[in-house]
């Protein structure tokens, strides 16, 4: 019988990382010290990450196009991988990406964070594809769902138990320095979702959509359609025969990969892991 796969990690105290990810940047990125004119864009992998970073980036340049040629993630840099000397390297106010639970997180009471969470199933789904493709970190190729499902279901996956980041987070939820928006909140209306995360940065973001030409540029570029292409702006590459980066930014496509069997083990974890927290409501559990 065939034994499942797994893929590979960098062992990082008691961390995964994606193998060539500097440990040592991880380590000088969680002692990174937070400036009141931060922004982190927080989630769990596979969350919607990308799409924040790009419409803070948007918001900050007065609608402009994200010029191909430039990587998103020097930018609005992810904390953990360029560690604290790139970050610090930046002018303020920076837009940093982390996908670190709240303890881990660098915290300044003035900070703002904007947390997005996307459905555990949908988000297994996404990890799957990005495990695979991303060949020279994971050295997954052959790695099927089921292979993939079984490590995220343990939380034996980079930045670990997807329930250990999100109820860590949704405790602060009604912060008054933290957004806390979902995927599916953004797929179902993202210009009230691009309108509160410009209101949550203040009144000079807020000036800027005011505008309906930056307002609409943001909306327009910020499409799944329109981050289909030149997707070197985004990640790293990855060989041609995998799914692209930006691959099917749909909800629900879990049900196309999940059996009945996964499905029961994945929802019985969610009501486990949300009972008693604001994340038991946040979408409808599969029976
Ligand atoms: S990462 O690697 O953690 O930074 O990935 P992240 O950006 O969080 O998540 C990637 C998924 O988000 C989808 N995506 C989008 N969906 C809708 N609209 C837009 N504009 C958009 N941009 C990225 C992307 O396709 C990944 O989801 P899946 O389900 O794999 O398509």
């Amino acid at each position: 019988m065939r034994k499942g796969l797994k893929p590979s990690y960098t062992l990082h105290k008691n961390f995964r990382l994606p193998m060539g990810f500097p440990p040592e940047n991880w380590d000088s990125g969680l002692t990174y010290q937070a400036q009141a004119t931060d922004t982190f864009i927080v989630t769990y992998p596979k969350c919607g990450t990308t799409w924040t970073q790009h419409i803070v980036w948007m918001l900050s340049h007065d609608g402009e196009l994200f010029p191909v040629g430039k990587n998103i993630n020097l930018e609005v840099p992810h904390l953990e991988e360029v560690g604290n000397d790139f970050v610090k390297s930046l002018s303020e106010p920076r837009f940093i990406k982390t996908h670190l639970t709240y303890d881990l997180t660098p915290y300044n009471p003035n900070s703002k964070y904007i947390y997005i969470a996307r459905n555990p199933f949908d988000c297994a789904v996404s990890f799957y594809y990005h495990t695979q493709g991303f060949v020279k970190y994971y050295d997954f190729a052959e790695g099927t769902f089921d292979d993939f499902f079984e490590c995220f279901i343990n939380g034996e996956v980079d930045w670990g138990d997807y329930f250990d980041n999100l109820v860590s987070w949704v405790q602060h939820k009604n912060d008054q320095n933290v957004l806390f928006l979902t995927y599916e909140s953004m797929k179902n209306n993202p210009k009230m979702n691009i309108v509160a995360i410009a209101k949550f940065l203040g009144d000079n973001y807020l000036e800027k959509i005011e505008n309906p030409q930056i307002l609409e540029s943001i909306l327009h570029h910020t499409s799944f359609t329109n981050m289909s292409q030149n997707q070197s702006r985004w990640s790293s590459q990855r060989p041609a025969n995998m799914t692209p980066f930006i691959r099917n930014g749909k909800v629900g496509d879990w049900k196309s990969h999940f059996s009945v069997y996964q499905t029961q083990r994945l929802s019985q974890k969610l009501r486990i892991r949300t009972a008693g927290t604001e994340a038991e409501n946040l979408w409808q559990i599969p029976e």
